[in-house]
């Protein structure tokens, strides 16, 4: 990848909304491959990731926030608010995702703090082949739109690559000149370490129904690539009670088994290397309480 001649342009674009609105499926269909990891679980995405789109002279970088919502009891999701919260304010734009026609207390909150951090802001209506009734969609989007004044609203589905190009095109008035941040081949922030665990956290909520909470984690305990490039990764799996071991484990490690197989094909797509992978399960708890625990796990970035 070479720089070019001539004026850079970068820019940062936010993207916020509820939880499950679907932010993290539209960062990965921005950039056409997978840096955040998405379910159909609240609170997926835990941390601020960037997705990085270098085309030619222009470098959007996309952050991708946890979804906010109103439930602080927990120093957890205390820090995922903060975390959404802080990306907000510094950036050059703001994309708000919102749902089909559905609109929550959630939604009205992430408005609230768009309106007071004051930065151009687009609406975005993710979900629209789910809205049966088109006709309802118009009335919504008068409603969203007489209560602050966005710069565009775009309905869209994230699940196609369809609109992406018209999203990046009306993004980029947003950058500014300047140089890029980032080599033009980098798509993410996140060192490969990080993204192996967030794979292995995928799997954990596909794979596992409502029950499992979303407070597990996973850490990697080691990382090597061997002389022969076969990259072999151990991670461990905490959970916060027995119970919960045993179902991530499963009936004689079964579902432990597809977790990790799952994972490994993923992983392996990842860094087109061959991949050992190695999972255990841990019961440590009490930690999604603890904000010093969280932090030392990354937590609040
Ligand atoms: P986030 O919490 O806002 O990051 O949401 P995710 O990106 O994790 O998506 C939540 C769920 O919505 C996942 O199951 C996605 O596959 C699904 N989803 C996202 N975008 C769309 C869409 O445009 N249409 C449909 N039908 N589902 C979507
Ligand atoms: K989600
Ligand atoms: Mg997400």
């Amino acid at each position: 990848s070479e720089t070019p001649a001539g004026p850079t342009f970068n820019g940062f674009v936010a993207i916020v909304g509820r939880p499950n609105v679907g932010k993290s499926t539209l960062l990965n269909q921005l950039l056409g491959q997978k840096v955040s990891i998405t379910s159909k679980k609240a609170q997926t995405t835990r941390h601020r990731i960037l997705g990085i789109d270098t085309e030619g002279p222009y470098q959007t970088i996309y952050v991708d926030t946890p979804g906010l919502h109103k439930d602080e009891k927990r120093a957890i999701n205390r820090l995922m608010n903060r975390a959404a919260s802080s990306s907000i304010g510094d950036v050059d734009l703001v994309l708000f995702i919102v749902e089909g026609t559905h609109w929550t207390e959630d939604d009205e909150m992430v408005l609230t703090k768009i309106k007071r951090a004051n930065r151009p802001a687009m609406l975005i209506i993710n979900k629209i082949d789910q809205v049966k009734d088109k006709g309802s969609l118009l009335p919504h989007i008068q409603k969203i739109a007489a209560e602050f004044e966005f710069k565009e609203i775009i309905p869209i589905s994230a699940l196609s690559p369809e609109h992406m190009p018209k999203i990046k095109a009306l993004v980029r008035p947003y950058l500014r000149e300047g140089i890029h941040f980032y080599p033009a081949d980098h798509v993410t922030d996140r060192s490969v370490r990080f993204m192996a665990a967030e794979t292995v956290r995928e799997k954990l909520m596909r794979f596992n129904g409502e029950e499992l909470p979303y407070s597990t984690t996973v850490e990697i305990e080691k990382y090597e690539t061997t002389e022969n490039g076969v990259v072999h990764i151990h991670a461990l799996i905490l959970v916060e009670r027995e119970g919960q071991k045993r179902m991530v484990i499963g009936n004689k490690g079964s579902k432990l088994k597809t977790i990790g197989s799952e994972a490994r094909k993923d992983i392996e797509q990842m860094l087109e290397a061959r991949v050992n992978l190695q999972l255990w399960v841990k019961v440590k708890s009490g930690w999604a309480d603890d904000e010093r625990a969280l932090r030392s796990l990354g937590y609040g970035e």
